[in-house]
């Protein structure tokens, strides 16, 4: 009785006593883990962050909007904002880090993937043209390819949330985590938060004794690396940068020399943040882009364009605002261990307006509201740009490198992504003399996919073994 009602009076001095209405009536277990829940947040900090995101929406970002400068080792991309840096030069700085196994993978993979529809966590979804490979999978192909031939164990971290972790677990472990060896694997799950009653703030239960709850925003990397150890296990493994990329792109490069070595380059980075983008491929792509905000740097989301923003181009007719972020980062771990330590607020919260099922106590009645009566907070792991001393932007090229499963259908769904993959494995064959056939949009006509265990680029591909053409509409795996 002593910690429910210590639990009372903290919850009533911050205005949400209503979370333990009822609570005699529960089933001990449940009170344990609706006590262990409550006891888990931190309340203190509740009231400020209710009435600053909550009860008042957050006044947009002030400070005028400029372009980012970014770097290219491709000398086609150059333009006023994009610069030429030295490919070998770079690739060379990298594969030191590689062999000396200074570098640790990170998946962040604790979003709920509701777009999707996939019934399970995203990195089990079948992403390749042809075998229908799991995202994990084809990761774990890469960082196998990757030990092979920097000579290096490689760690893997990947980042789940309480509702898949589980699930995410067992996956790797029913598929033998895909050849790698159990060990070099550290999962760990990220900080949920509550949701809120828009109009009052008040946390909402989403039944009896069951707070409602969601993640934190990959955002909250930064804690969970450290709280889950993951950060000492790094360091004390000699680990010092972190290649970081989301679950949903089954052509992101895990480890990529040239990033490496841009990101520990003296001259052109600071070594804490460094960051990949795209060309949009349009003024209306859903991406965020790189820009400096009142001379901060850091990403401006696709929603916080003005139309005129996202539209202006420059003298060479090339989008103003261009550099769209692809999720793919690499963070020093002394960074992140700043970023997780430093002050109570290191990163803003970013509001989203959410429609959440919610159970009222005092009636006993759940509700399902038919419009947003919620509101979820999460952080996003890009933030920390601006603490960066000097962080570094490095354009690459969308076809081989970005193809996100983010939808049902449409723009950045499965059925697009596996088109992207056959055009960019299509391409490889060609460049090797094999004869793909590709329809009047340029599309590759066939399903082609290449294991990164095969092949790592078009280059890495030997002609011997391939057939001398493939037929339209067939398909084609190695
Ligand atoms: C993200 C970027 C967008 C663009 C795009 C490129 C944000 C806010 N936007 O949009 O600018 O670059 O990607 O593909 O990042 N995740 C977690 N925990 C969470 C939330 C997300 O692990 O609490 C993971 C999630 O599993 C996924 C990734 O973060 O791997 C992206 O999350 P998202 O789907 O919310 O972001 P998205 O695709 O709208």
């Amino acid at each position: 009785m002593d910690r429910l009602d210590s639990l009372r009076t903290r919850l009533h001095c911050v205005g949400q006593a209503h979370l333990l209405e009822g609570v005699e009536a529960l089933p001990p277990g449940d009170v344990e883990s609706l006590c262990r829940r409550i006891e888990s947040i931190k309340w203190e900090t509740l009231p400020e962050l209710i009435d600053q995101y909550v009860k008042n929406r957050p006044a947009g970002a002030t400070g005028e909007i400029v372009p980012a400068s970014c770097v290219t080792v491709d000398p086609e991309c150059v333009c006023d904002a994009v610069s030429l840096v030295d490919a070998e030069g770079l690739r060379e700085q990298g594969e030191t880090l590689l062999k000396e196994g200074r570098v640790a993978a990170f998946t962040v993979a604790g979003g709920q993937g509701t777009r999707l529809g996939w019934q399970g966590p995203k990195g089990t979804f079948p992403a390749s043209p042809v075998t229908g490979k799991p995202l994990f999978r084809l990761f774990a192909e890469q960082i196998l390819a990757a030990q092979q031939r920097w000579g290096h164990t490689i760690r893997w971290y990947i980042m789940t949330s309480e509702a898949n972790d589980t699930q995410t677990r067992s996956f790797f472990l029913d598929n033998r985590c895909f050849g790698l060896d159990r060990r070099q694997i550290m999962m760990f799950p990220q900080g949920m938060m509550p949701a809120f009653d828009s109009a009052s703030g008040r946390v909402l239960l989403e039944g009896p004794g069951r707070l409602a709850m969601s993640p934190d925003g990959h955002g909250g990397s930064y804690r969970a690396l450290l709280r889950s150890g993951a950060l000492d296990q790094m360091e004390g493994r000699g680990v010092e940068a972190i290649s970081y990329f989301q679950v949903d792109n089954p052509l992101v490069p895990v480890l990529d020399p040239v990033f490496l070595g841009l990101h520990i380059d003296p001259d052109l980075s600071s070594g804490e943040f460094t960051s990949k983008m795209v060309p949009k491929c349009g003024p209306d792509e859903k991406v965020g882009v790189f820009a400096l905000r009142g001379g901060v740097p850091g990403v401006v989301e696709y929603s916080d364009l003005s139309r005129e923003q996202a539209g202006a181009v420059d003298a060479s007719g090339r989008l103003c605002f261009a550099a769209g972020n692809v999720a793919m980062h690499i963070i020093s771990t002394d960074f992140a261990r700043r970023v997780a330590i430093e002050g109570e607020d290191p990163l803003p919260w970013h509001r989203a307006d959410k429609k959440v099922t919610w159970h009222d106590p005092a009636s006993g009645e759940t509700h399902v509201p038919a419009e947003p009566n919620a509101v979820k907070l999460e952080r996003f792991v890009f933030d920390a740009m601006g603490i960066a001393a000097k962080p570094a932007i490095l354009e690459v090229c969308r076809e081989t490198e970005f193809a996100p499963i983010k939808n049902a259908s449409g723009v950045d769904s499965a059925g697009s992504s596996i088109q992207l993959q056959s055009d960019l494995y299509g391409g490889w064959l060609e460049q090797a003399g094999v004869s793909v056939p590709r329809r009047d949009d340029g599309h590759v006509d066939a399903a082609i996919e290449i294991s990164p265990l095969t092949a790592m680029s078009a280059e890495m591909l030997s002609a011997r073994g391939l057939p001398a053409g493939i037929s339209p509409g067939s398909v084609f795996a190695c």
